[in-house]
C-alpha cells in the first residue's frame, strides 16, 4: 500500500433510498485490487445498513477492474499466495452470498482478478466499451480469486481454457452472448440501466431474494435428488411466508401486476 492510499479510502458507499452504490476508487492503478482494497471492499458490504435492499458495484475512471494489483506479487512467497487468495475468497463470498443481490456496472478493462470479481455478481450491466480477458497465463500466473470456480461455472471450461491459453479480449457483445454480461448499453447508459433493474430487484420479497442468492448456487453444486430435496424445503419455506400469501392473494384479486413484454 502506497502512503498515499494509507489516508485514502479505496471504497466508496453512497446510499440512495434502499440502493448503495459502492465504487472502486483506485483509478490511477485502474482499480487494481491489492489486500487493502479487498478488506475495504468486505467491510462496506459487511456494514450496508438494514434499509439497503440492493447494490450496484462498479469502478471509478476508465475502468471497472485491472486485476490483481501485481505488485503485490513482486517479493511473495507461495505460502503469503495461498494467505492472498483466501482473503480474496472471503471478500467475494461476502458478496455472493450476501444478504443483498449485488449489481456489477461494468466498463473498460474487466480483465484477470477484476473478471474474477465480477463473477460474484449477481447481475452484470456491462457498458459498449467493456472488454473482458483472463491474461494470467502471459503474467506467468493462475487465476487466485475464484475464477477458476466463478467464471467457469458462468462461461464453462472450454472457454475459460481458451481465454487464459490465448489472452483473447472479449468485447461487450463477445461476453454478452456467453453470459459474462446479462445487458449490454450503450456508454454512458449502464448507471440507468443498473438502477433501473435495482428499483425491480428491491421490489421482491426479501426471502425469495435470499433464496434466489443462498439456495441457487447450493442446488446447482448438488445431485439432482439432493438438489430437488434442497429446492422444495426452499419452496415452501419461501410459500409460507405471510409475505408470499399477501402477494399471491393480491395477484388472485387482481391487486398486482401481470407478467408483460417487453
Ligand atoms: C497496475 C495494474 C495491475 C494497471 N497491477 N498496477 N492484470 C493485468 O495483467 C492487466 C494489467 N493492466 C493493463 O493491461 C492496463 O493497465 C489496462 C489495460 C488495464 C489499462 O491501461 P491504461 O493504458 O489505461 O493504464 P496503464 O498506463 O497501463 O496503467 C496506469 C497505472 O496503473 C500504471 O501505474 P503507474 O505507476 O505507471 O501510473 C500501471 O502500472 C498501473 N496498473 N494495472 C498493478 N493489474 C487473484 S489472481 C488474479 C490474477 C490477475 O488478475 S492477472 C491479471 C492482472
Amino acid at each position: 500500500m502506497s502512503s498515499d492510499e494509507a489516508v485514502t479510502n479505496l471504497v466508496d458507499v453512497v446510499i440512495e433510498d434502499n440502493i448503495a452504490t459502492v465504487t472502486l476508487k483506485r483509478a490511477h492503478k485502474r482499480n487494481a485490487l491489492n489486500l487493502a482494497l479487498l478488506h475495504e471492499l468486505q467491510s462496506a458490504f459487511s456494514s450496508l445498513p438494514s434499509t439497503v435492499k440492493v447494490a450496484i458495484l462498479t469502478g471509478d475512471g476508465a475502468h471497472f477492474s485491472a486485476g490483481l494489483d501485481l505488485s503485490e506479487l513482486k517479493e511473495s512467497t507461495a505460502a503469503e499466495g495461498i494467505h492472498s487468495s483466501m482473503i480474496w475468497y472471503e471478500a467475494f463470498h461476502k458478496i455472493q452470498f450476501g444478504r443483498i443481490p449485488v449489481i456489477g456496472l461494468l466498463h473498460g478493462a474487466v480483465v484477470g482478478g477484476g473478471l474474477e470479481l465480477a463473477a460474484s455478481l449477481h447481475v452484470r450491466v456491462a457498458e459498449a466499451d467493456t472488454y473482458f480477458a483472463l491474461p494470467e497465463g502471459q503474467r506467468g500466473i493462475f487465476l487466485g480469486g475464484g475464477g477458476s470456480v466463478r467464471i467457469t461455472k458462468l462461461i464453462g471450461f472450454s472457454r475459460v481454457t481458451e481465454m487464459m491459453l490465448t489472452g483473447n479480449v472479449l468485447d461487450a457483445d463477445e461476453g454478452h452472448l456467453i453470459g459474462l454480461a446479462h445487458y449490454v448499453t450503450e456508454k454512458g447508459q449502464g448507471m440507468k440501466k443498473a438502477k433501473e433493474l435495482a428499483g425491480k430487484i428491491a421490489q421482491n420479497a426479501p426471502l425469495s431474494n435470499f433464496a434466489i442468492l443462498n439456495a441457487l448456487p447450493l442446488i446447482a453444486e448438488q445431485p439432482m435428488s439432493h438438489g430437488l430435496f434442497t429446492e422444495a424445503l426452499m419452496a415452501s419455506v419461501t410459500q409460507s411466508d405471510p409475505e408470499a400469501k399477501e402477494r399471491v392473494n393480491a395477484f388472485l384479486q387482481k391487486r398486482a401486476s401481470k407478467v408483460t413484454p417487453v
